[in-house]
């Protein structure tokens, strides 16, 4: 048993999160979490907003509402994305809520000071006249000088994902008023990243076997590395230590420098909750917690980098990210997703239509694991109608419905003659059988997936060789015999299930007559022929109910021309 220390991208609370979020640094996340929890592992799974930085202020300036009041709306509203999709945290807070966030922050950047990673240096930054105020990250858009895309912004292309500075692009320009701006000097704190190179981190990076994207990004960064701002002018955030400061009162911590921050503030934020104001240290600075962090492609640098450069700078014995699965983008039937152009799905007329937990397995199957891909609405018909409907559904109500109507509802008699040979028919003969925790354990989400299909579809071949409605006229004992195995099986399909379909594995988990969580049945090991049988014949049988809805070609023609028509709306 280990322990893990799992992580989400804290979403900015400046506007809503849609499918490619959660398809990207939450659901894989959340998965991960369930599958580890039955197998056995101690794990907390910490997650809130990112509420400072500029595009936060943007956003609140842009609406004339006050920064909290802002970010407390959109904390709410991407709470509720989250509940839909049945994401579970163990905490949810906020970077300017989590009574521990600014002290620790602080406490950050004053070891990094003492322990010499900060540099402080007063520099040439643009400045917009109209506006009287320095144009820190999002303030600025301008060209990106790497792939030409505009707009970029101030602090990263939104399109090649690198990492910039405002003086980096070409043709900025104000974002509140479109001005030019000019260059004026400021004073900043800047993080020492060369050095915490060669002290440790390229090493520890070069020792770390990552996913090829989070390698190859990283690796070409470390080549290329500078110095990195880590204050900004901006009213609203952490800020700088009063004693650091010195005449900088008015700088508060970079966004980027604050946030990852949070999630050490969240964890003391739930240990303190729970009464146990110091156990946060026991996950953070413990050598044998298994930090894994969920980020989307756009978030690489700082999780693979900037943060483990960070927990390494302070000299506190904080542990390293284990893992960073990054994932890369996810688009909508053929382009992006694009909340300003309508080009999304809104959240609450989905869930009014569709079953949230075929909308998680699908995002699962169609995750952007090594590649972009996207949702498309006839794919999730057709995983809702062939995979979820069709075999795990129809293996599910085949089997009760007719040990309902001819056992009288209750899991038949198993002769033990018969159990070598139903064994061996159901476990090697009818197709393979994998263990889809094993992949989600290697961060191989769609593949798990396909497993968990796969594993059913075995057992709907069982049913169609050995055809119990036919044998229970010639010999009801084998019948009996092979709806038992069926049941027994069906009880490993419910447990495999948990991670992805939580609610559907209990809804299976009480069909079959079993009492208490799915989840808490722990993870099953592979079934071999001494092992796998856990029901008890005799057992009563649940109420037998569909699982699933299938989707009909109607809707599915409705909802693309609602995509268009939306699209060219606006
Ligand atoms: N808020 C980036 C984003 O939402 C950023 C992640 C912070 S994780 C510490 O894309
Ligand atoms: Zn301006």
């Amino acid at each position: 048993m280990s322990r893990y220390l799992v992580t989400s991208a804290l979403p900015y609370a400046n506007g809503p999160i849609h499918f490619g979020h959660v398809a990207g640094a939450y659901l894989p996340a959340d998965v991960y979490v369930r599958c580890m929890r039955m197998r056995g592992h101690d794990v907390l799974y910490v997650c809130g907003g990112d509420e400072h930085g500029a595009a936060i202020t943007i956003g609140a300036e842009k609406e004339g509402i006050g920064y909290a009041e802002y970010v407390a709306r959109w904390r709410a509203e991407i709470k509720h994305t989250f509940d839909c999709f049945g994401i579970e945290f163990d905490i949810w807070s906020g970077t300017s809520i989590c009574p521990q966030h600014t002290e620790l922050s602080q406490e950050f950047f004053r070891r990094l000071d003492q322990n010499g990673f900060l540099i402080k240096q007063t520099t040439e930054q643009l400045y917009c006249e109209n506006d009287s105020m320095f144009l820190p990250d999002r303030y600025v858009l301008g060209t990106c000088p790497n792939c030409e895309h505009r707009p970029a912004r101030g602090d990263e292309c939104p399109n090649c994902g690198s990492w910039l500075e405002p003086l980096k692009l070409k043709e900025p320009s104000c974002k509140t008023c479109g001005g030019s701006p000019i260059v004026r000097e400021t004073t900043h704190w800047y993080l020492d990243l060369p050095k915490l190179r060669d002290e440790h981190i390229g090493e520890w990076f070069a020792s770390k076997t990552w996913k090829t994207n989070v390698q190859a990004f990283v690796t070409q960064m470390l080549e290329e590395l500078r110095s990195r701002p880590i204050t900004r002018d901006l009213k609203w955030g952490v800020p700088v230590p009063p004693e650091i400061a010195d005449g900088q009162e008015d700088k508060v911590l970079y966004v980027w420098f604050d946030a990852p921050i949070g999630y050490v503030s969240m964890t003391a934020e739930l240990t303190a909750k729970r009464g146990e104001p110091d156990a946060w240290k026991g996950w953070w600075q413990s050598p044998d917690t298994r930090l894994v962090h969920f980020v989307g492609k756009d978030n690489i640098p700082f999780h693979a980098l900037v943060f483990p450069a960070m927990l390494y700078g302070v000299r506190q014995d904080y542990v390293l990210p284990w893992a960073v699965p990054a994932n890369e983008f996810y688009n909508l039937q053929g382009s992006k997703f694009s909340t300003s152009e309508s080009r999304t799905i809104p959240v609450d007329a989905f869930f009014g239509k569709y079953d949230p937990e075929a909308a998680r397995f699908h995002l699962i199957a169609s995750m952007p694991e090594n590649s972009d891909s996207e949702f498309r609405w006839e794919e999730f018909q057709t995983t809702v109608n062939a995979s979820l409907a069709g075999t795990i559904g129809n293996l599910v109500t085949r089997v009760l419905r007719f040990i309902d109507k001819h056992f009288e509802g209750r899991i038949p008699a198993l002769s033990e003659a018969l159990v070598p040979e139903l064994d061996r028919a159901i476990l090697e003969e009818c197709g393979e059988i994998s263990d889809p925790g094993a992949s989600i354990e290697a961060y191989r989400f769609r593949r798990a997936s396909e497993e968990l299909v796969a594993n059913a579809a075995v057992a709907n071949v069982f049913v169609d060789r050995l055809a119990p409605w036919a044998l229970r006229k010639t010999d009801p004992d084998r019948a009996a015999a092979v709806l038992t195995t069926l049941c027994d099986y069906l009880a490993l399909v419910a447990r495999w299930m948990v991670p992805f379909m939580p609610g559907k594995a209990q809804a299976i988990w009480e069909m079959l007559g079993q009492k208490g969580s799915v989840a808490e049945s722990g993870w099953p090991e592979l079934p071999t022929a001494n092992s796998w049988r856990s029901l008890s014949p005799g057992q009563e049988l649940g109420e037998v109910e569909g699982l699933f809805t299938r989707i009909d070609d109607e809707s599915v023609a409705q909802e693309i021309a609602a995509l268009e028509e939306g699209a060219t709306e606006s």
